[in-house]
């Protein structure tokens, strides 16, 4: 039995046909996959030898889903895209009956597949799911309409509404699966076939009885709507996949998928959508370094060791833990050691009670975590993390030691955030194993690890620290050595703005409100009071001998720190804190910045949250250019990914460089040439960015053409 796709193959197995899709490595549904498929269908309901059918995919897993690489030939008109509705009404029509095997992971387009089959069957290792919104779309081939039918009402919402997967166990318990299948997944997929076959094969279309009663469902989608805009603030995907879903409970199936047409449609065409395909291939592209090759050798990373067990000690260390490492703690005496591993334990509390880790996860975790006082130890570990104070001096110290006390070999890595990789590595006689790893705070939760090429640092180095962050749950991104690196060298010009812009009197609500509806997690002046106010204060004062003493700076924030408001950690700082951390507003700081202001003699005026949001984003952007021309980023995306998971840009906007590229780089640099002239020289426009917007060009399609800049 042969199919004209290459990317679908049938074979027989007795009285069973096995169609299997083999299209790497994702077996995404391809131009070619669906038309093969429907093929063998054809071919299989034909010969009266075959009493039923398996599909499955080759390789490791199912199908990922619709080829996303294909939505703009969608957008464009070029393909019509309903190639796999028509499949799906095919495969459910089908004389025989048709068992889908899912192993690895049944998402999107992948498990609506398994859902036009009549039964479901799968590894317990394998995952289901409609991840569509985190594309910024809805599930486009009936997923909102057969979904409903099989999991019942809520459960659909939830999986369509939010994205996650589900793994096989909670499949098979919602109804979505009809058996689990120990071992060979071909071989039980078979024997299972062989019982049905010849049975009834049940549609899925046709079974309404878990569909509910408006008056049942009514609460589920407005629970659902509220957690919706709460949980995904800005989205509209969210919104119109559980209006999908609710249409399907309340018209037939057919009317359910031209609903859910039009809205998969709407969605597709937005900027939403455009912005989170832009992540997810972002995501993808970070991990590829263009002098670093796929096949470079890596270096053994079994055991770990953090020096300095404070906030963000602590939080490396669970990080490895977590990620099945040992590691050992170290600290100078017992009882900082103590405090720190008082933290931890603090930490893996709230995430059990939260329900995020279980009893059983956090005692495993903590036996690996195994505290010491000096270097004890180290003599054995593979990977080394200085997490000590922001001093210079005190880490060239430690790693002159750990240069002492490590084995050949090992990576020495240094969590610093502002300081030279090369001048920590030159207190070493090994600095091609000398690299910055940045994790940012909470370490244990925040996403992204910023990875710090030095000048001498190896390649094997590099690729062992970028494979890592991803066995860390981590979204690794290399950048140069400049100061600042990348994230906190942005953030630097757009807290700037902010405190700017209270000084000319926007207020603190105002500028943190325009931010957050703008989409960022927080406001950057609420920001600044959650991770500390001293700690720029005194980066401030250790660079304050290399500042322009011409160039204006602001002094709002200086001020609040010699008032010993540093923020959270002290219960006052932009906004006054509870018990809890909850911030309220404190009428000392208006009245404290009338004094200032006046004594400055800056002139006060009404200023807009558009003028707000422009001066603070584009200050971003404008350092993201320099940072680009310079080299310190291998690409525009790296940027974005890096805002995305470390400074809680809105993912809808696909990161700061992505955002201008969609507004007009021609608009941007306008934009920041007033600027310029209203505010002088922190404003002169990056000459990427001059560049680029003469020629209509955009940061996106920038390729900086070199490795990036140690
Ligand atoms: N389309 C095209 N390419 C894809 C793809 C897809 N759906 N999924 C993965 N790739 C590429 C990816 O870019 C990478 O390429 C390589 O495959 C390996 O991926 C009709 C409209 C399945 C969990 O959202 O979540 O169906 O970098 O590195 O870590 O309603 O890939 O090597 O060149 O991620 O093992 C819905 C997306 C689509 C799932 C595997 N489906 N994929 O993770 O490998 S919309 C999704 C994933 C849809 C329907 C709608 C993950 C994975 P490269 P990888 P991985």
């Amino acid at each position: 039995m042969t199919v004209t796709s290459n990317l679908v193959q049938v074979s027989k197995d007795g009285e069973i046909a096995v169609i299997t899709i083999n299209n790497p490595p994702v077996n995404a549904l391809s131009p070619g996959v669906p038309e093969g498929i429907a093929e063998a269908i054809e071919i299989l309901a034909a010969d009266s030898q075959v009493k039923a059918a398996v599909l499955m995919g080759a390789g490791k897993t199912f199908v990922a889903g619709a080829d996303i690489k294909e939505f703009g030939k969608i957008t464009s008109g070029e393909r019509r895209g309903s190639e796999l509705v028509e499949l799906l009404l095919k495969m459910e029509d089908c004389p025989k009956p048709l068992v889908a095997a899912i192993h690895g992971t049944a998402f999107g387009g992948g498990l609506e597949l398994a859902m036009a089959a009549h039964y479901r069957v799968a590894n317990p290792g394998a995952q289901v799911g409609q991840p569509e919104v985190r594309l910024g779309i809805i599930p486009g081939a009936a997923g909102t309409q057969r979904l409903p039918r099989l999991a019942g009402v809520a459960k659909a919402v939830e999986m369509c509404a939010e994205g996650n997967p589900v793994k096989a166990g909670e499949a098979l318990a919602s109804g979505i699966l009809d058996r689990l299948i120990d071992g060979d997944l071909r071989a039980g997929a078979v024997e299972f076939a062989r019982q049905i076959a010849g049975k009834p094969a049940p549609k899925t279309r046709e079974r309404n009885e878990k569909l509910g009663t408006p008056e049942h469902n009514a609460p589920i989608f407005r629970t659902a709507r509220q957690n919706a805009r709460n949980k995904q603030r800005g989205m509209i995907a969210p919104l119109a996949a559980i209006d999908a879903v609710e249409a399907a409970t309340l018209m037939p199936f057919e009317q359910g998928c031209d609903f859910e047409r039009n809205r998969f449609t709407e969605c597709l065409f937005s900027e939403e959508s455009k912005a989170l395909i832009h992540v997810f291939f972002g995501e993808r592209e970070v991990a590829k370094i263009p002098d670093v090759p796929k096949e470079t050798p890596l270096l053994p990373v079994r055991a770990a060791a953090v020096v300095g067990a404070g906030t963000m000690g602590g939080g490396i260390a669970m990080v490895f833990a977590n990620a099945g490492i040992p590691v050992l703690l170290a600290e100078v005496d017992q009882p900082a050691l103590d405090r720190g591993l008082a933290n931890i334990r603090r930490n893996y509390a709230n995430s059990v009670r939260k329900g995020r880790l279980t009893e059983q996860f956090v005692h495993e975790r903590l036996k690996l975590i195994q505290p010491t006082l000096g270097f004890d130890g180290f003599s054995t570990v593979d990977m080394v993390v200085e997490a000590v104070f922001e001093g210079m001096e005190l880490k060239k110290q430690v790693f002159a030691e750990l240069d002492r006390v490590c084995k050949p070999g090992v990576i020495l890595a240094t969590n610093t955030s502002t300081l030279s990789i090369d001048e920590i590595a030159r207190s070493t006689s090994r600095p091609e194993f000398v690299i910055g790893t940045h994790f940012f705070s909470p370490a244990n939760v925040m996403r992204l690890l910023e990875i710090v090429r030095g000048r001498e640092t190896s390649k094997e180095v590099i690729a062992t620290c970028m494979q890592l962050a991803k066995k860390l749950g981590k979204v690794g991104v290399l950048v140069g050595n400049c100061r600042g690196f990348v994230g906190n060298r942005m953030f630097g010009p757009y807290r700037r703005e902010a405190q700017f812009l209270v000084e000319e009197g926007a207020g603190i609500e105002a500028v943190d409100k325009a931010l957050f509806d703008f989409g960022m997690a927080m406001g950057p002046l609420a920001t600044g009071d959650l991770a500390g106010l001293d700690v720029g204060w005194r980066i401030r004062k250790e660079y304050r001998h290399l500042e322009d003493p011409h160039v204006r700076r602001p002094f709002a924030e200086d001020k609040l720190c010699e008032l010993g408001r540093f923020g959270q950690k002290t219960g006052a700082g932009w906004y006054r804190y509870d018990e809890q951390r909850r911030a309220e507003s404190d009428p000392a700081v208006p009245a404290l910045l009338k004094e200032w202001t006046e004594k400055a003699g800056v002139p006060q005026r009404v200023i807009s949250s558009d003028e707000i949001v422009d001066r603070c984003i584009y200050a971003l952007v404008n350092e993201g250019a320099r940072i680009l021309e310079q080299g310190y980023a291998l690409r525009a995306t790296d940027i974005d990914i890096i805002y995305l998971y470390g400074y809680g840009f809105p993912s809808y906007r696909g990161g700061p460089m992505w955002y201008a590229d969609r507004v007009g780089l021609d608009k941007v640099y306008n934009r920041v040439c007033g600027f310029h002239r209203q505010f002088g020289a922190l404003w002169e426009p990056a000459p990427l960015l001059e560049q680029l917007a003469s020629q209509g060009k955009t940061f996106s399609g920038f390729q900086t053409g070199r490795g990036v800049a140690a």
